[in-house]
Parts: structure tokens; C-alpha cells; sequence
């Protein structure tokens, strides 16, 4: 008898005894999970796809519990590479990186390698190797992006057109591939030539000014346009009105990206269509964070699967689009 009540006192004291120390330990895991820091360097942040792109980032990492530590690189390599080791000097255990050029940008993954921070790379591509520099890139396929832009436009025009074209940042990997992608489909099509070819830096101002000076000189030589995202499309289309040219009509555009603006100038009437290039990569991104830490096997490249928008479908989407 009285050795039972011993014992049932001996395990009353064990079982408060593991409570007290449960609740210790609890908090403790829950703050390692949330602890997690990631780092996101942002190439620049002055036109919808990029903002979609950073908001997206922001905001799945918070529905996960992600610290995030985010900087612009408002357009420069140089602040770029600062911008990494700024990142890396503040304790994150992951990198999301989005290249503004191919080129340039060995020196921030050097510094996130010997800090032994695993990089991802996302929207851009960046010279380095990939599972050893960096675990994947996230892109879309801008060479079909460029492909699927000229496919459209032949057909628009009827396989005969004089285009303008207004490429995306220089020693991007998105306006290389774009422009290659584009040239390789028309070059089956020998009534569809490019006939000026300007850097418009992914920009609607600058977009609109390459395309005032091309107009200064080509006129009413043009009849198409190929812009690498919609922001130059919107330009161009301003620089049509201004110079007395009927976009839709005298002159056929076709840009890519997505955004509700292009949409909107779709259902207008005034840009003929828009290949998609989804940014909201923080489902994505955060997604192969979590299978790195479960020490999942992940691919190099993960390819986004895009859409096509024109006077089919630009309505259905706009609610949706950024
Ligand atoms: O199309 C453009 C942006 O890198 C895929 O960059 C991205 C491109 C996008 O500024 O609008």
C-alpha cells in the first residue's frame, strides 16, 4: 500500500517533471523553424513584373514563417554583388538571387559559396555552375517566349512585316534568349525582317524614347513591333500616338510578360498579344527551400509553364494579372 502511494508520487513527479521540460524545449523548436532566414537581392524594382515578383517573395515567406532580408539592387551589377555580401554579413541560410546580367555576378556567388549559403537562382540566369554555384534556376523559356511572340506576329501580318524591335536589358539572359527565340521563327518566314533594333532596357520610358528615334527615322516604314516585355510595348504604343501612327492598326505590337496594363491595351484593341512570363515565384522559391532542407534531390533548372494572352482571353485574365 504504502509503497504504491510511493510510486504513484515517483511517476506524478516523472510525468510533471518531462511537462516542465516539454514546454522548455517547445518554444525552442518552434523558434528554429521561424528562425530560418533568407536572403532575397532583388536586381531592381521599377516596373510591375518586378514588383509582382518581390511581393510574391514577401509574402510567401511570411505565410511560411521565413524571416526574409531583402535589398534592390536598383539596376547595377556593382550594387548587386554589395547587395549579397551585405545579405550574407546578416546570418541568412538561403539566397534567392535574381541575376539583372549573365555576366558579372561571379564575384556574389563566390561569397555566398564560401560562406556556404545555398543560392537559387531565379528569373535570370547567371554565368556559374549549376549544383555547384548555385542548386537551381527557376526561369521561364524565354527562347519560346521569343518563338511564340513571332509565330503570333507572322500570322498577324500575314508573313510579311517590318518590325521593330525592342530588346530587353543588355547581357540579360532574358533578352538574349527572347531575341533568339524570335529571330530563329522568322527566319522560316522570309517576308517577316527586322528593320531597327533598339535596347530599351525592360523600361516604358525608355521603351517610348528608343521608339520616338526610330520612328524619326524609319516612319512609316514600320508596320510591327516586337517588344521584350509589355512596359516597352506601352511605350512604343505612345510613341505611335504621338507621331500620329494607329497602333493595332497601322502597326501590329506583340510584347511579353502578362501584366494587367498590356491586357487592358489588348482589349483595347492596341497591342495584339502578350506571351506570358509569370513572376510570382515564392510558391516556387520556397518550395525547393524546403526540399533542400529535407535534403531532397533537386533538378538544376526548373522551367515555368506559361500562357498566351490576346483578344481570346485578355479579359478572363485581367482580374488575376499584376
Ligand atoms: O520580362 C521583365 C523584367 O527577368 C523575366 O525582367 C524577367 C524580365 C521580365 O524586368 O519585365
Amino acid at each position: 500500500m504504502f509503497l504504491a502511494a510511493k510510486s504513484k508520487y515517483a511517476i506524478l513527479f516523472g510525468l510533471s517533471g518531462l511537462l516542465i521540460i516539454l514546454t522548455l524545449l517547445l518554444p525552442l523548436a518552434w523558434g528554429g523553424k521561424s528562425k530560418i532566414v533568407v536572403g532575397f537581392s532583388q536586381m531592381e524594382y521599377n516596373n510591375p513584373w518586378r514588383i509582382a515578383e518581390t511581393n510574391s517573395i514577401k509574402a510567401e515567406a511570411q505565410k511560411r514563417g521565413y524571416e526574409l532580408k531583402y535589398t534592390d539592387a536598383k539596376g547595377q551589377v556593382s550594387k548587386q554583388i554589395l547587395d549579397v555580401q551585405f545579405l550574407v554579413n546578416q546570418n541568412i541560410h538561403y539566397l534567392i538571387l535574381a541575376p539583372r546580367e549573365y555576366q558579372g555576378l561571379a564575384p556574389a556567388l563566390q561569397i555566398a559559396k564560401k560562406a556556404k549559403i545555398p543560392v537559387i537562382l531565379i528569373d535570370r540566369d547567371a554565368a556559374g555552375k549549376p549544383g555547384e554555384d548555385y542548386i537551381t534556376l527557376i526561369a521561364s523559356d524565354f527562347v519560346w517566349e521569343g518563338e511564340t511572340a513571332a509565330s503570333w506576329l507572322a500570322k498577324a501580318t500575314g508573313y510579311s512585316a517590318r518590325i521593330v524591335e525592342l530588346t530587353g536589358t543588355e547581357g540579360s539572359s532574358v533578352a538574349r534568349d527572347r531575341s533568339a527565340g524570335f529571330r530563329n521563327r522568322i527566319r522560316s518566314f522570309p517576308g517577316m525582317k527586322i528593320i531597327a533594333s533598339q535596347n530599351g532596357d525592360f523600361a516604358r520610358f525608355t521603351g517610348q524614347k528608343a521608339m520616338e528615334s526610330i520612328i524619326q527615322t524609319k516612319g512609316r516604314e514600320i508596320t510591327a513591333v516586337f517588344a521584350h516585355n509589355d512596359e516597352m510595348a506601352i511605350g512604343a504604343i505612345q510613341a505611335l500616338k504621338a507621331a500620329g501612327m494607329i497602333p493595332g492598326k497601322d502597326v501590329v505590337l506583340v510584347s511579353i510578360d502578362g501584366e494587367q496594363d498590356a491586357l487592358k491595351a489588348i482589349i483595347a484593341g492596341e497591342l495584339g498579344a502578350t506571351v506570358e512570363c509569370d513572376p510570382r515565384f515564392g510558391p516556387k522559391v520556397f518550395d525547393v527551400i524546403e526540399k533542400h532542407r529535407r535534403g531532397e534531390k533537386i533538378p538544376v533548372k526548373i522551367v515555368n509553364k506559361d500562357r498566351f494572352f490576346d483578344i481570346t482571353n485578355a479579359k478572363y485574365f485581367i482580374e488575376e494579372a499584376y
